[in-house]
């Protein structure tokens, strides 16, 4: 059984789309209905539609993936009409909310927390707002707004999609007001922001929005992710359900961020190069997984990481 659950919400496998990849629009949203992905994760949306940031906004070598994509999507009206439709294939549906203002997420989880969603991820960490701030990093600011979205907390299960954090002390922080807030969960990782590569015969970035800079992910992020996850489960004591998302290509990689403490995982990178059939093969080879290392339910060694 390699289920799981979150917030009394039933995902039948492991892994789904992590947001902002295969995501935007109703089609692609319609092919992860169709495909294994065990949960529908909506693209970050705000109040009005949005193009994002000009081209060349992605970037991939085979190892380095880097994006500027700058929050396209198609506002949150639209994503709320989605919904229904949505729920025709009887797995999670779930929107991610990444106002451009604390009041713009408060109206938007206001709106998603009346709507037959099944969970929201409120994004506070888009690394590629021109001139904006992530909230996420600003400690009084994430637990302000966590007190002002506390009562929509027992609407509809919300969790926060975070940023990388470099240091325990800040782990130990956030997890502190984590842990009184009413979330439901948290997502580990975002994207590394503020990453640069640079291509020398054109002797410019690889990217044109944000000066050349934007998000990191694929395989180089996996070790920042898996600890991440992991110090967070230490610090919250098990106590708060994660999402584990960062470089996720196999079986084993979806294996280690459930030792490390994640609940459920998110495939982003793989997704975007492979499309939504890539959930088949991850489902299969990760029961045969669990299967020779004899686990027949997840929980069985989530969190069990050893150490020295
Ligand atoms: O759309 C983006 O540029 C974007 C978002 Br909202 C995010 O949360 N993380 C990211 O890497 N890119």
């Amino acid at each position: 059984m390699i289920s799981f659950e979150l917030a009394g919400v039933n995902f039948s496998t492991p892994a789904y789309n992590a947001a902002g990849v295969y995501d935007q629009y109703a089609e692609e949203l319609n092919k992860l209905g169709a495909s294994e992905s065990s949960a529908i994760l909506m693209k970050s949306c705000t109040i009005e539609p949005r193009e994002g940031n000009p081209e060349p906004r992605y970037y991939y070598n085979g190892q380095v993936s880097l994006q500027a994509m700058g929050l396209p999507n198609l506002g949150h009206q639209a994503y709320l009409e989605l919904i229904p439709s949505l729920k025709i294939y009887q797995k999670p549906v779930i929107a991610s909310v990444a106002g451009l203002t604390v009041e713009d997420n408060l109206k938007m989880l206001t709106d998603f927390a009346n709507s037959d969603v099944d969970l929201i991820e409120l994004n506070l960490s888009c690394p590629n707002l021109t001139g904006k701030n992530q909230l996420a990093y600003d400690l009084a600011g994430v637990s302000e707004i966590l007190i002002k979205i506390k009562p929509l907390c027992s609407k509809k299960p919300i969790g926060l999609k975070l940023p990388p954090f470099y240091t325990r002390h800040q782990i130990q922080a956030y997890s502190q007001i984590f842990l009184n807030s009413g979330l439901a969960f948290i997502t580990c990782i975002n994207s590394i922001g503020n990453t640069l590569v640079i291509d020398i015969e054109k002797e410019r970035s690889v990217l044109k929005a944000n000066n050349g800079f934007g998000g990191l992910s694929g395989e180089y992020i996996k070790p920042i992710g898996l600890a991440n996850v992991r110090m967070f489960y230490e610090e919250t004591a098990g106590k708060l359900p994660i999402i584990g998302v960062g470089g996720i290509e196999t079986a084993e990689d979806i294996f280690a961020y459930i030792l490390a403490g994640a609940t459920g995982v998110q495939i982003g990178t793989k997704l975007w190069h492979e499309g939504p059939e890539c959930f088949k093969k991850l489902n299969a080879d990760f029961s045969k997984l669990m299967n020779k290392k004899g686990y027949s339910k997840l929980i069985d060694f989530q969190g069990q990481l050893r150490s020295y």
